[in-house]
């Protein structure tokens, strides 16, 4: 028994919701960082997980870790990922219906990581035939094909997602893991021709570059040397040490031959991928009128070639604005910062539209054509909270999207909760919580919100522009408590703001957005001849990117971030018709440093997620509920009356057992299904005498086995 402590004290409380229960947040953080020093980063509050990045290796995730856990009772072994991926997979398949996980956290918190964790579980462990294998081996060989084309390294995390993923993991009755769907969100196209300092392009550009065959290169007219691309090296860290592309160039060759691409597909593909470097290297010159102009020079022939459109188009479309007056077709010429902005927006929207194929291509290959009955586990991962030194258009929708998923998550804890006490037919108090719809509100709400007036300044053709777009958002969010700009701050606050700035008070903290760019990037136009000349490109991909159906174009189509707007309400309502799974990531340093536990970092994460309050309501009155079923089967052998065998009702099996065990009437509610304790200790007392009781009984099946011999 004192031993038993003794390793409690070491590794801590596997379950905060067995700690005291008047935890305080010290007790709270230092039972997470006991548990981190034992190399322990995952710890339960009740079915949830917190997990806290390690940032090293640890031998803890292999098929035998993975036998271990399968189908095994959540708290029978320390808590762990395959543990939460079990679960629900269990549950889902004795209940028949449709689950989720969401994985949230900020950048770097290890979000990916743990969603490839679960795929692989489900992908090793699940029940297979040869032919699901195919599938499965798919399934698992898109995570380095999406990552290579839509992660890259930012000063948070060396392998950011930069785009939102939501994958339905679809299960036959049998519990087969026999197909998938992708759905992706708003990829962070501007980097594509931009990057920080201490930043990097998606992968794919530097793994085709530096891991791509001498031929494949030789036709694509690329050399190997990324210094030699604009585009590459505005970041100027080409080269990360935890990065080796080369190898990575290889998964994803192999990958892409697992999904079926063939030869002609490869070339189509990489004919993308370089055709946006070469573009990156044209240039322009200004000629006499001020206009832009430039030389059938040899970048642009590679972009002409590789693309397939004549290289006299292709200069023209990227040199003058063709306009529709009346019935006669006007070209007028660019200057040259416009020509460059023409050049950069097709760089974009080349490779969005084939970021957009590659996941639809993906998806058919890894689509389950047979029509019986699946349900799905939903896996989410998307771009984690983030703040930059400088933070734009791109962290505004990243951050909203963050905020979108806290403000289900309080929807959907609250919700189950009172639901459960509803049906179960026991009094709840609830417990207050910070909620931040305040901040959707802010930036969602139709006709006042944020997302709405940037879509009207849009609108206004001419006169509006970055700053008036700001003007705007004064006048009309002035009073908001989350929001302040240079103009409504305080004295101190004013200090700390820049003229052309607006800052918004995020569940997750403060962020500082500088307003240049969005209006451009939320309207993100491409001219329309060049899209007409894509639309005759010999190179497959970009064809049929910029064939497919095309918005009516007397319509505007919708900007940006109203799609993305309502791409999340999709996901919304996806996610509100399944059974919720949470995985809470939270970094442990910031210098990606292993076995470093940053106490104020992590306390801040722990404080805006939510978990104490997470951990209040858990506890709201009742630390612990059983299933009688459950709760019967661990604990009969503690009671004569129910060990072996309780022959009646589990439910007056546990009352029986309860009582022998000295509950008092205040430490426990009967409810219709379940029994709720509520009190830590009770079940821990419970869980103590279990162990003894264990240990007793092994000693006496051994002395009994003894006397036989
Ligand atoms: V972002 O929002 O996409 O920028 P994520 O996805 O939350 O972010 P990611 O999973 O990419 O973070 O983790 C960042 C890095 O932390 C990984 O590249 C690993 O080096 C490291 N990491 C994360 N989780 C684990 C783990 N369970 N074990 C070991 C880990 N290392
Ligand atoms: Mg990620």
């Amino acid at each position: 028994m004192e031993g038993a402590l003794t390793a409690r004290d070491r590794v801590g409380i596997q379950d905060f919701v067995l700690l005291d229960p008047h935890t305080s947040e010290t007790a709270f953080m230092d039972n997470l960082k006991k548990r981190f020093t034992e190399d322990l980063i995952y710890t339960y509050i009740g079915t949830l997980l917190v997990s806290v990045n390690p940032y090293k290796e640890l031998d803890i995730y292999n098929k035998k870790q993975m036998d271990l856990y399968m189908g095994v009772n959540f708290y029978e072994l320390p808590p762990h990922i395959y543990a939460l991926a079990d679960n629900a997979y269990h549950t889902m398949l004795a209940e028949a219906n449709n689950h989720f996980i969401l994985i949230s956290g900020e950048s770097g918190a290890g979000k990916t990581e743990a969603s490839k964790k679960i795929l692989q579980y489900y992908a090793v462990s699940c029940p297979s035939t040869t032919l699901l294998d195919t599938v499965r081996d798919r399934m698992l060989v898109s995570n380095p094909v999406l990552e290579a084309f839509g992660n890259a390294k930012t000063l948070k995390n060396d392998n950011s997602s930069r785009f939102g993923k939501y994958m339905d993991i679809q299960f036959d009755s049998q519990g087969d893991a026999v197909g998938g769907h992708i759905l992706s969100y708003l990829l962070e196209k501007s980097r594509v021709v931009h990057q920080n300092h201490g930043e990097r392009n998606f992968h794919i550009f530097y793994q085709l570059v530096e891991g791509g065959e001498d031929d494949l290169l030789h036709q694509l007219g690329l050399e190997r040397d990324c210094k030699h691309y604009n585009y590459l090296m505005q970041g100027e860290c080409a080269n990360v040490s935890s990065i080796n592309d080369k190898n990575d160039w290889k998964t994803v060759r192999n990958a892409l031959s697992v999904i079926h691409f063939d030869e002609s597909d490869i070339q189509y593909l990489f004919g993308v991928i370089a055709s946006v470097l070469h573009l990156g290297n044209v240039q322009f010159d200004v000629d006499k009128n001020n206009h832009a102009s430039m030389n059938s020079n040899a970048e642009l022939r590679w972009v002409s070639k590789l693309l397939g459109v004549h290289v006299q188009v292709l200069q023209e479309a990227l040199t003058y604005r063709k306009i529709e007056a009346k019935s006669e077709e006007v070209l007028t010429p660019f200057t040259v910062d416009h020509a460059i902005y023409a050049r950069d927006a097709l760089a974009k929207a080349i490779y969005g539209r084939t970021f957009t194929w590659l996941v639809n291509r993906i998806n058919e290959s890894i689509e389950n054509q047979d029509s019986t009955r699946k349900t799905v586990i939903g896996l989410l991962d998307i771009y984690g909270f983030e703040v930059f030194f400088v933070n734009s258009f791109e962290q505004f929708c990243i951050n909203y999207c963050n905020e979108k998923l806290q403000q289900l998550f309080i929807q959907l804890t609250l919700k189950a909760e009172q639901e459960e006490y509803e049906a179960e037919g026991i009094e709840w108090e609830p417990v207050q919580f910070f909620n931040n719809k305040i901040i959707c509100d802010l930036v969602e709400e139709k006709h006042r919100g944020i997302i709405s007036v940037l879509d009207e300044e849009c609108l206004r053709p001419g006169s509006a522009t970055d700053l008036t777009f700001l003007e705007k958002l004064e006048e009309k969010m002035g009073n908001h408590p989350h929001f302040v700009t240079h103009k409504l701050a305080d004295k101190k606050t004013r200090k700390t703001l820049e003229r052309g700035d607006f800052r918004l008070l995020h569940y997750a903290g403060e962020v500082t957005y500088c307003v240049v760019g969005f209006i451009d990037k939320n309207n993100d136009l491409l001219y329309r001849n060049i899209k007409d000349v894509m639309r005759q490109s010999q190179n497959a991909i970009v064809k049929q990117c910029f064939s497919s159906l095309e918005p009516d174009s007397r319509k505007r189509p919708e900007t940006v971030a109203t799609q993305f707007k309502n791409s999340l309400l999709g996901l919304t309502e996806i996610l509100m018709s399944k059974e919720p799974w949470y995985v809470r990531c939270l970094k442990s340093n910031e210098n990606k440093q292993p076995g470093k536990f940053d106490d104020v970092l992590v306390r801040h994460q722990v404080k805006y997620l939510g978990l104490m309050e997470h951990l209040r309501v858990r506890r709201a009155g009742f630390a612990y509920r059983r299933r009688y079923e459950v709760f019967l089967k661990r604990y009969k052998p503690l009671c004569p009356a129910t060990w072996p065998h309780w022959r009646g009702v589990p439910a007056d099996g546990v009352e029986k057992l309860v009582k022998h065990l000295g509950y008092q009437p205040d430490e426990y509610k009967m409810g219709r299904t379940k029994i709720f304790i509520r009190y830590a200790r009770t079940l821990f007392a419970t869980e103590d005498a279990f162990e003894i009781c264990k240990h007793e009984l092994a000693t006496r099946i051994q002395a009994k086995y003894k006397g036989y011999r």
